[in-house]
């Protein structure tokens, strides 16, 4: 027999499963659509309700959504997915929608969002809404908010976005192999008043970093923090679009951190503030002028700039190992070392070996030398003056006069004016001097050294 508890129980998960499939019912699913292409597509405008200026997703995409009454509606799909991280490497990820990341959710302060999400992946999953202000029940995580979502099933999450801002999603199940296969995406919540915040290019991406072996496709899901391939959004230079952008436009960029290590994102040529966070917009007054941020684990931080001087300008993750690719990983120093006798021996084994790194590394930024299948070039890329010896989190912003105001295809390298380009000096170079400061410059200290004794040093003692 039932006692009263367990009757009350059961009965009432009977009731609320219940007007669940009724609620399902009434509704039915909206499709889900997918995207396969790498490359950064247009922003989407908002066909209905609110106007806002819309995110351009850095080789992403926003989720198209269907009004349903009062809601917003939009179905995710958590999926195994293939994305190409640079031409020449492919990675068997897990994502959303076709792509890892997973595509940006655009919305309106004050818009009530209904998410299905459907698990297509061989293990469960939930969707955490990361800096939302959501109902406790809403908060996705998987054992202590909801039952984790099993393979085949889909749930549904309803909430009404209290702020404009912006914030992640990302499953809180299985975090550290999810996360590491890739499961993210950015949720945008744009101001209810559009001439809030207002700018005229808005950026977003998330920093991501894989350990996938160089001629192996899966990333090792329990590396910590010796990761070989640093990427935003699932891209690593030469990979990571440009961003266009028109002399003048004030330009936001949106970066949320969902790897192991903090990263300070440098900007040439400009500089910014920092207007938002994923807690909400920074004050005017609190804000102060950088030209790099650091973006912590866990975060996200919007900058702002105004784009005043035309150019490419280089746009990058500033700890120097998260700008080169995989084969950059545990490579000995031979500065200075002379291969000469190795080398010759060597060749005799192996006639075409090639000694590396004994000036340096840049040689490796122009070598053709043939890589283990389905893996990127340590450094690499070809600005117009040469090998750019980058890779990982590397990106230019190609600042130009007159771009239309949605037009983000590549504008090409920047025409420089004559005479403002570093240039090389022609004449005679005199050979270097030590340098000594003559007497007037110097005034004359007169130094008295006492040597210590037994005696001197005893008496400190
Ligand atoms: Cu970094």
């Amino acid at each position: 027999m039932l006692s009263r508890r367990q009757f009350i129980g059961s009965s009432s998960a009977l009731l609320l499963g219940a007007a669940a499939v009724e609620r399902a019912e009434a509704q039915r699913i909206p499709e889900a659509p997918i995207m396969e292409k790498p490359a950064t597509q247009p922003p989407l405008h908002p066909p209905s309700g609110r106007d806002y200026r819309p995110v351009v997703t850095l080789n992403g995409w926003t989720l198209p959504w269907r009004q349903n009454g009062d809601w917003k509606e939009f179905h995710l799909v958590a999926e195994p997915v293939v994305r190409e991280m640079a031409p020449g490497m492919k990675a068997h990820l897990w994502g959303y929608n076709g792509q890892s990341p997973g595509p940006t959710i655009e919305c309106v302060e004050g818009d009530k969002l209904r998410i299905f999400v459907t698990n297509k992946l061989p293990e469960h999953t939930t969707v955490h809404w990361h800096g939302m202000l959501v109902p406790n029940g809403m908060d996705g995580v998987g054992g202590l908010t909801q039952p984790q979502i099993k393979p085949g099933k889909t749930f549904v999450y309803e909430f009404e976005m209290k702020k404009s801002g912006t914030f992640m999603y990302h499953p809180h199940a299985d975090e550290m192999v999810q996360m590491a296969m890739g499961m993210m995406g950015f949720i945008v919540v744009h101001p209810r008043d559009p001439a809030l915040h207002r700018v005229d290019r808005d950026f977003v991406f998330l920093i991501n970093a894989y350990d996938i072996e160089p001629g192996s496709y899966i990333p090792k899901v329990a590396t910590m923090t010796e990761f070989n391939l640093w990427t935003w959004n699932s891209r690593a230079f030469p990979g990571i679009d440009h961003l266009a952008v028109r002399k003048g436009d004030r330009v936001r960029v949106r970066m949320g951190n969902l790897t192991m290590t903090a990263h300070p994102i440098h900007l040439h040529g400009h500089d910014f503030a920092v207007t938002g966070t994923d807690g909400g917009w920074v004050p005017a007054s609190a804000r102060w002028p950088e030209v790099t941020v650091d973006v912590p684990v866990g975060a996200m931080r919007a900058i702002e700039f105004v784009a005043n001087t035309p150019g490419d300008w280089a746009f990058h993750c500033h700890k120097s190992h998260h700008t080169m690719n995989a084969m950059g990983n545990g490579i000995p120093t031979f500065i200075g070392v002379n291969k000469t006798e190795l080398t010759k021996k060597i060749r005799k084994l192996v006639p075409d070996y090639m000694p590396m790194g004994t000036r340096g590394m840049a040689e490796m930024g122009e070598m053709e030398m043939p890589l283990p299948e389905n893996t990127l070039p340590m450094m690499t890329g070809y600005g117009q003056f040469g090998p750019l010896e980058m890779g990982g989190m590397f990106t230019v912003v190609k600042v130009r006069e007159g771009l239309a105001a949605d037009d983000y295809r590549d504008p090409g390298w920047y025409r420089h004016p004559e005479g403002s380009v570093a240039y090389e000096y022609p004449g005679e170079v005199a050979p270097a001097r030590r340098t000594e400061l003559s007497a007037p410059d110097r005034p004359a200290v007169e130094v008295n050294v006492v040597k210590p004794t037994a005696a001197t040093r005893h008496q400190q003692h």
